[in-house]
């Protein structure tokens, strides 16, 4: 009888499941993953000032990692271990800092692919490939001739290039000039850096354009294949409070470069060859040593438009544009009038002609300004206040973000018309749906990340975190799910279906393929070498002890490096490396890998190293000693 009542019971909850799943699921439904369950989706999120990119599932909103680019990283030992130092190398040194704006995944036909993500650091100009195989940063590329590199890191639909533009106007080749002469001596630059592949990332080339800001980009797809598009402000070439003096005219431009012409300029011979330097750092043998190297280039092509003519042409967009942004299709470009009050919506197509037709409103330096009405699809009206950024659906929807009236509005923008608006919380910046910039959205959330959080949290004194909040977009209304805490300025952020990229991840650096030059491949092998005033351990570790754990005969004076290698044949017991006293932070060694921490003690004594990664039952017990003896 009971287990009858029971079953009777069960029917009428899988009833009650299947009535309350024909009506709309919670919010609470719909971003719960059950204990044990993975999310769908992998999101990247620039770590902004942080200098990182934090990688997020959805629709959990749970924070998986942390991968550091451009700023040193404790945690790991990153920009620490002599194997990652390089790494985070310039013209202008050893930088531990960096900060991120966009990331990018790599594309095949305009598709997010899952083999690598870009971003780009806007302070010391810089592009960093991350190996979605492993969740590194394998390879930094700086940007020479920039002053700060804001319209980056954006591809071109088959990873053949990664697009930059700088930010800031500065004299290029930078020399000693006053700030006043702006309008005479600082010009801008727009950079194609070839990224097809891994470890050989380069300037293919740089075209010389006006003095202005060149602020955000997206490259063409489909009918716009092989075209990108730059939005500038201060066209005015203010060069002290921007705010007022860069906001004076009606219309800045959005640069729309040709890419493909600028190869055939290239191999025309029309371009300049300019000295200058930069780095290129990478792994070259990330299954082997993984040890960064960087590499010094002396010299970049650079394109002068009006010796290239066909290369670039200005679209006038309204007003201090910030975002640009092509749908799916390739035809429709939207801009992000910042102090507009329509969202402009320009036709490729319609571009195409007006070039053609040669329907330009006059030139700078060489380069055709395209007349605005000859080009624009429509204006959006009354879209809302601050509208900068725009993402799409695949459905005919676009989404923009508005930083001013802190919304989304969702807009149909072949109809030109606001279909749906939705309140952020607050002020927000850009937006992201999965696959939203490319030519295959997988839409189904929308993730605008807000400037400012307020009251959105529980109270952590003056310094708050910024929000992400994560939308449901499968059904005719914006239906907001969830707040996500991040991590630094997200700025931008991608993301793609876990399918893609998580079975192709690695589980485990082979110990047999490592040929680090100090690899220690068993204990037998461990010992400690004396090099003049070096002094080299080569120690292994394995649960739960270091060998060598007791090491005598260092002096004050002396460089100590410490060689680790985790000789754990399981993929997922790591262990860390710290020595009291060290000026460096800590190694984390993979299973398989070779990690260096370098040492310099300066006073005579015993002193204890220990495994800083919990491992085992007996983590506590992994330790050791080094005496120091005076010189
Ligand atoms: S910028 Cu931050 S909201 Cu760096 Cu892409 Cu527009
Ligand atoms: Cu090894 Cu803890």
């Amino acid at each position: 009888m009971k287990r009858k009542w029971r079953l009777g019971v069960i029917s009428a909850c899988a009833i009650g499941f299947i009535a309350s799943t024909a009506h709309a699921q919670s919010p609470a439904e719909k971003v719960y993953v059950p204990p044990g369950k993975h999310d769908e989706f992998y999101a990247f999120l620039s770590g902004g000032f942080s200098g990182q990119l934090s990688v997020y599932g959805l629709p959990s909103g749970r924070l998986i990692k942390v991968i550091p680019v451009f700023s040193v990283n404790p945690e790991n030992g990153y920009g620490y271990s002599e194997e990652t130092k390089a790494m985070l190398m310039t013209s202008h040194g050893f930088i531990p800092w960096g900060d991120t704006h966009h990331p990018e995944l790599s594309q095949t036909n305009g598709v997010p692919d899952g083999r690598w993500i870009f971003i780009n650091e806007n302070n010391t100009p810089r592009v960093a490939r991350i190996d979605l195989r492993t969740f590194e940063t394998i390879e930094i590329l700086e940007i020479p001739n920039s002053g700060g590199n804001h319209a980056s890191a954006f591809v071109t639909p088959n990873t053949e290039y990664i697009t930059a533009g700088t930010r800031f106007s500065v004299p290029i080749p930078q020399k000693d000039v006053p700030i006043a002469s702006y309008a005479k001596n600082f010009k801008g630059t727009l950079t194609f850096i070839r990224a097809d592949k891994p470890g050989k990332m380069d300037i293919a080339f740089q075209i010389l354009v006006p003095g202005y800001d060149y602020d955000l980009a997206h490259c063409g797809k489909g009918p716009s294949y092989g075209w990108c598009f730059y939005t500038s402000y201060n066209t005015e070439q203010a060069h002290t409070l921007l705010e007022i003096n860069a906001s004076q005219k009606d219309k800045d431009y959005i640069a729309a470069v040709n890419w493909k012409r600028a190869e055939q300029c290239i191999a025309e011979g029309k371009y300049h060859v300019m000295k200058t330097e930069y780095y290129h750092n990478y792994i070259p043998d990330p299954e082997g040593d993984r040890i960064a190297v960087s590499e010094v280039k002396k010299e970049v092509k650079v394109i002068i438009p009006k010796e290239c003519k066909g290369v670039l042409y200005f679209l006038p967009t309204p007003k201090s544009p910030h975002g640009v942004d092509v749908d799916p299709t390739g035809e429709y470009i939207i801009a992000g009038g910042k102090l507009s009050t329509v969202l402009p919506i320009h036709s490729f197509s319609k571009m195409i002609k007006a070039i053609k037709n040669k329907d330009f409103v006059g030139e700078v330096d060489g380069i055709p300004i395209l007349r605005y009405e000859a080009i624009s699809y429509c204006e959006v009206p009354n879209p809302c206040l601050g509208p900068l950024h725009t993402e799409f659906d695949g459905k005919g929807y676009s989404y923009t973000s508005c930083f001013i009236t802190s919304e989304v509005i969702k807009v149909d923008y072949k109809k030109c018309k606001v279909v749906d608006r939705a309140p952020t919380y607050y002020a927000v910046g850009h937006l992201m749906i999965p696959g939203g910039d490319s030519a295959k959205p997988w839409g189904k959330y929308l993730l605008p990340m807000n400037k400012i959080t307020k009251d959105r949290f529980i109270p952590t004194g003056p310094e708050l975190f910024h929000v992400g909040q994560l939308y449901d977009i499968s059904g005719g209304k914006m239906q907001l799910l969830l707040d996500v805490a991040e991590i630094g300025e997200p700025h931008y952020a991608q993301a793609i279906p876990a399918s893609l990229v998580a079975p192709n991840t690695i589980k485990i650096y082979e110990l047999e393929k490592n040929d680090h030059p100090y690899v220690t491949k068993s204990e037998e092998e461990a010992k400690v070498v004396r090099k003049g005033n070096e002094v080299h351990v080569y120690m292994t570790t394995i649960r739960s002890h270091f060998t060598p754990d007791n090491i005598e005969g260092v002096k004050v004076g002396d460089t100590v490096y410490f060689h680790v290698t985790n000789i754990e044949q399981d993929w997922d017991v790591p262990h860390g490396f710290a020595i009291f006293g060290a000026e460096n932070a800590e190694l984390l060694v993979m299973p398989g890998e070779t990690k260096t921490l370098v040492w310099k003690p300066k006073k005579p004594g015993v002193y204890p190293f220990y495994c800083t990664d919990f491992c085992s039952a007996l983590h506590q017990e992994m330790q050791g000693y080094v005496r120091v003896s005076p010189k």
